[in-house]
């Protein structure tokens, strides 16, 4: 009796669900998606910024000698969580509910590209940083931080559900447990896994064994790290997240207040220590080893006075470059050991292999750390990719991609049909000729509503343009990214833009109307001022 309701069972599942035909298996190949939270383009060599020189990456250039590198990528919605939620459904934030890091929980009921891998013959799992407070689902293993996690002795949740805390570093554990998962995994079917670092995140604390590494290396600043805002939105100077006020001196820039000697220091803002305070006694010796006379050598110097407000800006930025490239360096290592492991077990030629980030982040350009603007450096998300035998080696494609289409395009590469309610697009065509375009501009949409007092805002990007809007001040903003790359000019009142600017505003509406995008009103409960 038991076998027939067992028989039925497979029966009725297999017309309803798209798996491959018994002993077949899926014919795609495994895809290895390593993804880092708040790693911005100017901290990858191979994206060629002002930093590349001073903190090369050389494993995550593999990837882009080896594959391809898209400049032309960009999130839909500049925050964490988002993120990951348009990811995983291939929608825009509005449609998968999942508009703000501190809303609901990510709703697992709905349509995502794992449980679409996994129902096609995939082994999924997923490692890391997670960050959508409701359990993975269709994931075959997961092992995921507890909301932002930590970066030492981090405590991790197992599919059962219970928490353990584990000697180390973040970055390394996490790359561990991927490598333990490809270990033990069923090889007789491809996989999917998604690799998840909570770094380079805040508090951009390193690994205790690059701490130094950068010691004495010249960290070039952005030439607009002291932008005074002018001719663009009035809440620029709001922002809670300019390195000279916001970057709080012991959280972010590790100097305790004891080691202070009773100076008060200018914006002391005390968030704590809690890396530090996580650290056992001898990994707290490493750290002091190299914090400590600096700190020292620092308090001495702003004693006898040697620091004007522009110096100190300077300083604090140089301490935060610093401390978040060396973050990143544990990162790119990890890329390497798992590049490395495809090598060792053959896997290389038949793994499509990619490395993203949530957003991007600010390195001190306007003054700034942090992202969710819908500015270049937060806009964009690092995305290099290889596929050995369909991607040609170099490729610089320059087609305007977006979180959204990584559902479809992990189906495609997987051989498995895309359902007609994901909104993003399969860059597969791209990924075989990279002159390719998949369309000509990108929405965006960020929700939140006051985190580092960022408003806010919708917007459109072309290959040439930006235009955004900002309902609760209902101000608008374009820029010329060909003239003014680093968007310091609001061109949106110039009259020379006149053409552009309803160019931009029609297709600004007929994405909002593709898409069908809700009302400014309808996640917008702060009132306009
Ligand atoms: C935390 C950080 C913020 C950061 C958000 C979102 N503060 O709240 O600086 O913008 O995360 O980051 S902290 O004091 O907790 O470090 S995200 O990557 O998760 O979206
Ligand atoms: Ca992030």
């Amino acid at each position: 009796m038991m076998a027939r309701v067992c028989f039925l069972f497979v029966v009725v599942l297999t017309a309803f669900w798209p798996c491959p035909a018994a002993g077949t298996g899926p014919a795609g190949p495994n895809i290895l998606f390593i993804f880092s939270d708040d790693h911005a383009m100017n901290a990858i060599s191979a994206y060629g910024g002002i930093l590349a020189k001073a903190a090369p990456t050389p494993n995550i250039d593999r990837i882009a000698i080896e594959g391809a590198l898209f400049r032309n990528s960009f999130c839909a919605n500049s925050i964490c969580g988002p993120s990951r939620a348009c990811i995983l459904t291939g929608k825009h934030s509005h449609k998968n509910g999942f508009l703000r890091n501190t809303g609901n929980g990510f709703d697992q009921s709905q349509w995502t590209v794992a449980k679409a891998l996994h129902a096609g013959g995939y082994q999924t799992a997923v490692i890391g940083k997670w960050h959508l407070k409701t359990d993975p689902v269709a994931f075959d293993y997961w092992d995921i931080l507890p909301g932002q996690g930590n970066y030492y002795n981090p405590v991790f949740i197992s599919m059962d559900g219970t928490q353990k805390q584990f000697e180390g570093y973040a970055t390394d554990i996490t790359t561990d447990k991927a490598i333990q998962w490809l270990d033990r995994r069923d090889d007789g079917k491809p996989f999917f896994l998604m690799c998840q670092h909570k770094a380079p995140h805040r508090t951009f604390s390193p690994a205790l064994r690059h701490l130094g590494t950068l010691d004495g290396v010249v960290l070039p600043e952005p030439s607009n790290l002291f932008d005074d805002y002018s001719t663009r939105s009035r809440t620029l100077p709001e922002n809670e997240m300019e390195v000279d006020r916001h970057l709080t001196w012991a959280y972010d820039l590790k100097l305790r207040k004891d080691e202070m000697d009773g100076v008060a220091l200018p914006e002391f803002r005390s968030y704590g220590t809690p890396e530090y305070n996580r650290m056992t006694d001898d990994q707290k010796t490493q750290w002091d080893a190299h914090f400590a006379p600096k700190n020292k050598a620092f308090i001495a110097d702003y004693k006898a006075g040697k620091f004007d407000h522009k110096q100190l800006v300077r300083w604090k930025y140089h301490r935060y470059i610093q401390n978040y490239l060396e973050t990143v360096k544990a990162v790119d290592e990890s890329v390497g050991r798992l590049l490395k492991y495809l090598d060792d077990h053959h896997l290389a030629d038949d793994t499509v292999v990619i490395y993203s980030s949530d957003q991007g982040f600010y390195l001190g350009e306007h003054g700034w750390f942090d992202k969710r603007w819908m500015f270049e450096e937060s806009f964009t998300m690092p995305f290099v990719i290889r596929w050995p035998g369909v991607i040609q080696p170099g490729s610089r494609p320059t087609a305007l991609i977006q979180n959204i289409d990584y559902a479809s395009t992990f189906l495609e590469i997987a051989g498995l049909s895309i359902p007609d309610e994901v909104q993003g697009i399969s860059i597969v065509p791209v990924l075989k000729d990279s002159r390719r375009q998949i369309r000509d501009a990108v929405y965006y949409a960020y929700y939140e509503l006051g985190e580092h007092a960022v408003p806010q805002h919708f917007g459109v990007r072309t290959h040439t343009h930006k235009l955004f809007y900002l309902p609760w001040t209902d101000e608008w903003q374009l820029f010329d990214l060909v003239n003014d790359p680093h968007e310091m000019r609001n061109v949106y009142s110039d009259e020379s833009y006149a053409e552009v600017r309803k160019s931009l505003h029609a297709k600004y509406d007929s994405l909002r109307t593709y898409y069908d995008a809700p009302s400014y009103q309808a996640y917008a409960p702060k009132p306009r001022q």
